[in-house]
């Protein structure tokens, strides 16, 4: 009879319970009269079992072309218990012509995951970066509604196999504003993040729901206004759960990184290191820095490095990975390995399986927190201008549509547009026409609104805003 002995992945998953704990402790005992050091009868020698250790993963960017590389995949399937797509699962890749969905190479790497017991992270579904070209010539409404019907059908097919993903990439600009990144998703409006969140939660419910981003690896004014969007969106209930930092680093990590992650954490959401990799001559300490600073986070549930070898990378020349050019381990790996084997009590909620602690679906709409709105009547709906953006030709208008207390399942939107005023593009809502009185019509998966909670739509014209008034009528 053949004996199959369990391969290191299996391990962790007993090593989270106590009694795996006191099993390792045992066996130390009776083997112990060589082993002087009590601790290394239970480090692990691998990162993924080291992170499951403390209820954590570790994980690694993976493009579908190395998978037959037979010494990538064997450190790949030794080490690393989470697996991101470097580029597979991008707009680009997955949708590159409108509505027609090419699944081939994501489909490859999570099939491996599934063979190799690992998990997937989903990257990433709305970026203003490698969009096709279609999406990358729509404006407004269509881009709006191209967006939905992106998430939607991604997250459709992977439903059930993405322990997290990255729904939004890279929205908030460099510099000292802590303001959003233009780009043709932001120009949508400005509700294009709280859209995309709310319909990933319908798509996939035990998703949890990531935003990911770079330079936000300190407290900076980016990481603060990243923060600032992660705090009004659990104010209002809009879905999110974790929050990814990429952390591209060179040469030093800033002295609050780890001050940062937890504020994060203190949100109330879950925060991940996600695309780590450190150029520089301190690189072994400061990789051991980085992965200090999540085991001290106790939710800090993992670290995903972009790439394995230093060959992989796409910082071509910096050999900022933890396995040289032949797959050898770096002094960096023995860091990391280290602080993770170091590691206290993490996240041990749902250590090593798919289990998702994340919240049941929201609706698309959420309760309103605008104490300063009056009462909404019985039955039927009230509208009311939320925010107008106003420049020298043009404004965009957000438009909240709030239920009475009997809920509506549909909605339309009276507005009286200013003389001069024209729109030129709007989301969330199907317009009548362009000028003067303007019936807004729900769409599908926003015309159905609780008692009291309310749902939102916009519009961009040129003209003044000014004397722009709403009415609304529900069924
Ligand atoms: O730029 C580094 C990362 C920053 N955060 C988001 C990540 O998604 C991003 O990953 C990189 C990939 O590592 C690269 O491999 O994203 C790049 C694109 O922005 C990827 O580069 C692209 C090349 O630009 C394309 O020319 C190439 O066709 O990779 C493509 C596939 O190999």
């Amino acid at each position: 009879m053949r004996i199959t002995v369990p391969r290191h992945r299996d391990l962790p998953r007993a090593k989270t319970s106590l009694k795996g704990w006191g099993v390792a402790a045992g066996v130390a005992l009776v083997t112990g009269a060589m082993m002087v050091l009590a601790p290394a009868a239970d480090a692990a020698t691998t990162l993924g079992a080291s992170a499951a250790q403390s209820g954590r993963y570790f994980g690694t960017a993976v493009p579908n072309s190395k998978l037959g590389d037979s010494t990538y995949s064997t450190i790949l399937d030794r080490e690393f218990n989470m697996i991101t797509p470097e580029n597979e699962m991008k707009w680009d890749a997955t949708e590159p012509s409108q509505n027609s969905f090419s699944f081939g190479a994501a489909d490859a790497i999570v099939a491996h995951a599934t063979a190799h017991g690992q998990r997937m992270r989903g990257h990433t579904l709305a970026w203003y970066q490698q969009q096709p070209g279609w999406v990358q010539n729509l404006s407004g409404t269509a881009l709006r509604n191209a967006m939905i019907n992106h998430i939607n059908q991604v997250m459709a097919h992977y439903k059930g196999k993405i322990y997290a993903w990255d729904v939004v990439n890279e929205a908030y600009a460099d510099g000292t504003g802590g303001g959003r990144r233009d780009s043709n998703l932001q120009r949508t409006g400005n509700d294009w993040i709280e859209v995309a969140f709310r319909t990933a939660r319908a798509a996939d419910p035990a998703a949890k729901l990531c935003y990911n981003d770079y330079n936000t690896d300190g407290v900076n004014a980016k990481s603060t206004g990243v923060y600032n969007m992660v705090q009004d969106f659990k104010a209002r209930g809009v879905p999110i759960d974790c929050v990814g930092f990429q952390s591209h680093i060179t040469n030093s990590i800033p002295s609050d990184y780890q001050a940062n992650l937890q504020r994060f954490a203190n949100l109330g959401v879950d925060v991940q290191i996600t695309e780590l990799d450190v150029s520089g001559s301190n690189q072994a300490a400061v990789y051991g820095q980085i992965t200090q600073a999540c085991m001290n986070v106790t939710r800090c549930t993992g670290i995903t490095t972009w790439g394995i070898r230093d060959s992989d990378s796409w910082r071509s020349g910096e050999n900022p990975l933890l396995f040289d050019a032949s797959g050898n381990k770096k002094a960096a790996y023995t860091s990391v390995l280290n602080a993770l084997n170091a590691a206290g009590p993490g996240p041990s909620s749902s250590p090593s399986t798919g289990t998702s602690t994340s919240p049941s679906p929201s609706p698309s709409v959420s309760p309103s927190s605008q104490p300063s709105q009056s009462p909404p009547p019985s039955g039927g709906c009230t509208a009311a201008v939320s925010s107008v953006n106003q420049w020298n030709t043009g404004f965009t208008a957000t438009i909240r549509v709030t239920a009475g207390s009997a809920g509506v399942n549909a909605w339309t939107v009276t507005a009286n547009l200013p003389s001069g005023a024209t729109i030129t593009n709007s989301w969330n809502a199907t317009p009548s026409g362009t000028s003067g009185t303007v019936r807004f019509t729900n769409l599908s998966y926003n015309g159905h609104i609780d008692g009291g909670a309310y749902t939102e739509f916009g519009f961009q014209a040129n003209g003044n805003a000014s004397g722009l008034t709403v009415s609304c009528s529900g069924s």
